[in-house]
């Protein structure tokens, strides 16, 4: 092994350059590249920089999901126990107006829920004509169980709705059934595998539409252990065939205080272990979205921040809009510039090193910009990324309690975070306090405290990591 003090020349380019950092690991063409380049749920690189908003305008659903209690968010696109504020048609285009003023960096409006928007035709779709009329720089995103999908294709093409989702969490009716209880389909109530059935093949016939469109497809499909994890192989398998661009494998939530069918049966949801298990073995096939964060339907911001709380409509209502196309095509330019620079940097610093050498992974907290630039104690997550001699790959996020409270740290939070992390060699911060950084050290994991982009903060640990490992072994074999 070549020595390892001194990282060779610089300029090599990053493993996330490419739009999507999940595998497949073929660059994408040009033109998609651009359509999704400041998409935060589309593009994983995006996602550290752009923000998204959801307007909750759409309260029905035309099915039941044994993982959804409609009180609250819909559980395909939302945390479940939170309930949204609904707004008419009106009142979520002031809203989008509001928040592009204030947030210039949000580049997506989605509808997705709290029901199903097309369940809701008339407000969905009332919805995006507005915001299509008044801020046509924002792109329109819907998320939908695909059940009507097929009925609204020609509005979905008019109004130039470039993203879409469809949840589908089978491909046999009979898997279906012990997920969805009934449907309902041209005014009446149908139930078990025929419903599932129904249900199926109008999923089906939406991914060709969709495909036949050029619409960009995304599947969101919920893990749910003993029922559909095996299964969900083969549902990767068939979207991929009909044209999906990336496949969204998300944990069931399920808490029995949710008051959905899973959550008062007991049904568990999958380990972060057995979510990246399946997430890997899919990962092959096509491109796979890792940093969903399962918002809420009134979710403002970027991923794993929630601004709602500052728009609620008793506040926004009170704002007049200062949406300037101009001021937010000047911030979007400085994001795309700084990503360049991000793009062109860090894997000089394992370039020396054997290329078989293990994987590990390192939990990092950052606020966004692809920076490591969060207290330790601030966290409300950590992304989770793997390191190897050939870069460092966003593999996943975990969501922690919030260790430090009101300036002093929580220790039950503490032992919560490390049991979340414990499969991790490091946790990489901008700053921690003495006791909770000597307390990770005693449980085996590393404590780097730096303020730099991801990508160079891991790859400096790994070689560092690699030379204590080298080292070690040598001795104990002296
Ligand atoms: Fe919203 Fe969904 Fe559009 Fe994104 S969310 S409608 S595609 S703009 Fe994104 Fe949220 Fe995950 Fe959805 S992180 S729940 S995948
Ligand atoms: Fe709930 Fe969405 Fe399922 Fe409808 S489609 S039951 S809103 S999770």
């Amino acid at each position: 092994m070549p020595p390892l003090s001194t990282p060779p020349r610089q300029g090599s380019p990053s493993p996330s350059a490419c739009a999507c950092s999940s595998s497949p690991r073929q660059a994408l063409p040009p033109h998609l590249q651009q359509r999704i380049a400041t998409h935060p749920c589309y593009s994983e690189a995006a996602h550290h920089h752009y923000a998204r908003m959801h307007v909750a305008v759409a309260p029905a659903c035309n099915i039941q999901c044994n993982y959804c209690n409609r009180k609250f968010d819909c559980a395909n696109e939302s945390r479940p126990g939170v309930v949204s504020e609904l707004l008419t048609p009106a009142e979520a285009a002031h809203k989008v107006l509001v928040i592009a003023g204030k947030i210039p960096q949000l580049t997506v409006v989605g509808i997705a829920g709290p029901g199903d928007p097309l369940a809701n035709p008339k407000q969905t779709f009332e919805t995006f004509a507005r915001i299509a009329e008044k801020a046509p720089d924002l792109k329109l995103c819907l998320s939908t169980n695909g059940l009507m999908l097929p009925d609204y294709i020609d509005e979905i093409k008019r109004l130039n709705i470039d993203h879409v989702t469809l949840t589908i969490n089978m491909v046999d009716p009979e898997i279906g059934a012990k997920i969805y209880p009934w449907i309902r389909w041209r005014r009446k109530r149908i139930r078990g595998v025929e419903a599932a059935r129904i249900l199926h093949e109008r999923q089906m016939e939406s991914l060709d539409l969709l495909r036949e469109a050029d619409i960009l497809c995304k599947v969101n499909s919920v893990l749910i252990p003993g029922i559909n994890d095996t299964h969900l192989l083969e549902v990767n398998r068939v979207i991929q065939e009909k044209g999906a661009f990336l496949h969204n494998i998300m944990p069931l939530i399920s808490a029995p205080e949710h008051g959905t069918y899973f959550g008062l049966i007991g049904q568990r949801g999958p380990t972060p272990q057995e979510l990246k298990a399946l997430q890997d073995r899919c990962s092959g096939n096509m491109r796979m979205m890792r940093h969903c964060r399962q918002c809420r339907a009134d979710a403002v911001g970027l991923l794993g921040e929630d601004r709602s709380q500052e728009f609620t409509k008793e506040r926004f209502m009170q704002m007049t809009p200062e949406y300037d196309p101009e001021k937010r095509r000047q911030v979007q330019a400085s994001i795309a510039q700084l990503q360049a620079q991000q793009q062109s940097t860090p894997t000089h610093w394992t370039a020396d090193l054997p290329p078989d050498s293990p994987s590990i992974l390192v939990a990092v907290a950052s606020k966004g910009g692809g920076l490591v630039n969060r207290h330790f104690g601030h966290a409300r997550e950590f992304l989770i990324y793997e390191v190897n001699a050939r870069g460092a790959q966003f593999v996943g996020h975990r969501k922690v309690p919030q260790y430090c409270h009101g300036g002093s740290g929580e220790d039950n939070n503490l032992e919560q975070i490390l049991d979340l992390i414990r499969d991790c060699r490091a946790v990489l911060v901008s700053k921690i306090g003495d006791c909770p950084m000597k307390r990770i050290r005693e449980a085996g994991i590393e404590v780097v405290e730096d303020y730099d982009l991801i990508e160079t903060v891991a790859l400096k640990f790994y070689r560092t990591w690699l030379v204590n490992q080298t080292l070690d072994s040598k001795s104990s074999r002296s």
